[in-house]
């Protein structure tokens, strides 16, 4: 067949069209730099979903019989959480999405500095790649968390290499942070006012404060840690003048923040979502843009909600206890701006709303239970129980990652061009739904009735509700792995998407898909608020959606 011999004036050069792999490595388009990012992330989520898998496989069962040994187990659980952790959920949106957006949404052409965005790739992958080094080469067996006097004195692996590796990934992390801030001060087009900035942005921003106030904490505790298992210097052993408590100050102080690095961002996908797909401006913007801020810096107050049981005051658990229950103020106020929103919208369930509609039930069931573990004497019981494991699977698989998929749905016919089947986006969304209630809700269960985490056997008693856990995880592999083979499939179609599939608002939409490398052609002027839906519209924009799948 012989391709048609129409030549169109001169299309101006997409992002996408050079195609060496110099061209790619040595890349400062922050566009590039989102999908050298989301390449990556990808891979490592399912090196830590492949963890994940193992662990459950091992558990369906009361009795360790699938992996060798129960220090295999720890290596697991281990590697899994600091993969997922360190390696997906912190960079995962800011990095793939925040990058590939942020310019876009506010009329620039690029980040403040390409090349520093350039170098976090690079310096992210320096840390990745030791990651998976380690586990090849024998593993870590401290969990995520590194507690010492384990981490220090008793374990026996890898736990230095571990630690450095965590050291050098979070200089990406902070060099992330520093080019948002920068750019969102410096780099707006006229008239993009703070107030006209789209939530996405301001969930960014206050993402990026914590990259850059936290994440020191964490490089100084885990180099700390690393010093004192060489070198022995006394900082946490008390045999030589050192506190083992003062690892896990330093640790929650990076870590409850963090957990808002990891949420923050999926905040900023939810509220783009929601009023496109509920044809409304947002409810209560202001609120919503300054619920981002104050979540960033009450988050620095509440770490002590993770040392209940470590011997700190009563005092001291009481504060943290209260703090914790008004840090959950500014988290609840976006819930109900959202729903808000949704209410009386005219609704659209297109594959990202569905995971957007997800994400607000997971992660308020993941929010109510952390209330449960806020309050001290319920923590008391469930401390280092299942209980705890469905709560934080809850924010963070549910929360975080369904956003983060919700995220690439929406933004992929921007990013790609091309638009994906909308069944199998449906379907996809469907399975992870219900994979992931089915994996997490009985976990809660198998908590309150006393099942401790980190074990690799259980007492008989608590077989069903693992066997249904293990079942659901099944389900919630498919759903995690259909959208890889769909949204790559789709790439082989000529682009179809046009500029903008969702009848959005926002600067992002303006441009055609996929974006010209210099992402403009005009300077741009911002004259209008975010968020500038009419219901009127709405019927007319859902006519033509569906042109747009049937094509
Ligand atoms: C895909 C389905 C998943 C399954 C079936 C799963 C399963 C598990 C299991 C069995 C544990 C051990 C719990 C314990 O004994 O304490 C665990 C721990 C953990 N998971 Fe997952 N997980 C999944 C996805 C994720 C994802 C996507 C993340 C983050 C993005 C994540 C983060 C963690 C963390 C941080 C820990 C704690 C590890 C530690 O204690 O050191 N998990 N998970
Ligand atoms: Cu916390």
């Amino acid at each position: 067949m012989s391709a048609p011999a129409v030549v169109v004036e001169d299309p101006p050069e997409d992002y996408l069209q050079e195609h060496t792999l110099k061209s790619w490595l040595l890349t400062t388009d922050h566009k590039r730099v989102g999908i050298l990012y989301m390449i990556s992330v990808t891979v490592f989520f399912f090196v830590g979903g492949a963890a994940a898998t193992l662990m459950r496989l091992e558990l369906m069962t009361p009795q360790g019989d699938v992996l060798a040994t129960p220090d295999a187990y720890n290596r697991l659980f281990t590697m899994h959480g600091v993969i997922m952790i360190f390696f997906f959920l912190v960079p995962a949106i800011p990095s793939v999405l925040g990058n590939f957006l942020l310019p876009l949404m506010i009329g620039a052409r690029d980040l403040a500095f390409p090349k520093i965005n350039l170098l976090s790739w690079y310096v992210y992958m320096v840390g990745g790649v030791m990651g998976i080094w380690i586990m090849i080469f024998g593993g870590v067996d401290t969990g995520w968390t590194f507690y010492t006097p384990f981490s220090t004195m008793y374990s026996n692996t890898m736990v230095v290499t571990a630690a450095v590796a965590v050291f050098i990934t979070g200089f990406s992390s902070i060099l992330t942070g520093l080019n948002f801030i920068v750019t969102v001060h410096t780099m707006r087009a006229p008239g993009m006012t703070w107030f006209r900035l789209p939530l996405f942005v301001w969930s960014h921003y206050a993402t990026s404060l914590i990259m850059v106030l936290g994440t020191p904490v964490l490089a100084i505790s885990v180099i700390l840690i690393a010093l004192e298992r060489l070198f022995g210097v006394g900082i946490f052993d008390p045999a030589i003048g050192g506190d083992p408590i003062l690892f896990q100050h330093l640790f929650w102080f990076y870590s409850h923040p963090a957990v808002y690095i990891m949420v923050l961002p999926g905040f900023a996908v939810v509220s783009e979502i929601i009023p496109c797909f509920a044809r409304r401006p947002i409810f209560g913007y202001k609120f919503i843009a300054f619920a981002s801020v104050a979540i960033a810096v009450f988050g620095f107050l509440v770490w002590g909600h993770h040392m209940f049981v470590s011997g700190q005051s009563m005092y001291a658990g009481t504060i943290f206890s209260i703090l914790s229950f008004l840090v959950a103020i500014p988290s609840a106020i976006k819930v109900f701006n959202w729903t808000a929103t949704l209410y009386k919208g005219s609704l659209r369930f297109d594959t990202p709303m569905l995971y957007a509609l997800g994400f607000i039930g997971l992660f308020t069931i993941g929010g109510l239970t952390g209330l449960m573990l806020a309050s001290l004497a319920i923590d008391v019981h469930v401390h280092d129980t299942y209980f705890v494991v469905a709560h934080f699977h809850y924010i963070m698989v549910g929360g975080t990652v369904m956003a983060y998929l919700g995220g690439i749905h929406f933004w992929w016919p921007k990013i790609s061009g091309r638009m994906y089947p909308e069944i199998w986006g449906k379907l996809s969304a469907l399975l992870v739904f219900v994979g992931f209630n089915l994996t997490f809700f009985p976990q809660f269960l198998l908590g309150y009735l006393g099942m401790p985490r980190r074990y690799y056997e259980y007492r008989p008693e608590f077989q069903v509700l693992n066997v249904m856990s293990t079942a659901g995880a099944s389900i919630l592999a498919v759903g995690y792995v259909l959208p890889l083979f769909y949204l790559l499939l789709s790439l082989r179609k000529p682009a179809n998407a046009g500029p903008n599939p969702w009848g959005a608002t926002g600067l992002e939409w303006q441009v055609e898909s996929p974006p010209s490398v210099h992402n403009f052609h005009e300077p741009v002027v911002v004259t209008c608020e975010p968020y500038m839906y009419s219901p009127e519209e709405a019927e007319r924009e859902y006519a033509h959606d569906q042109r747009v799948h049937n094509a």
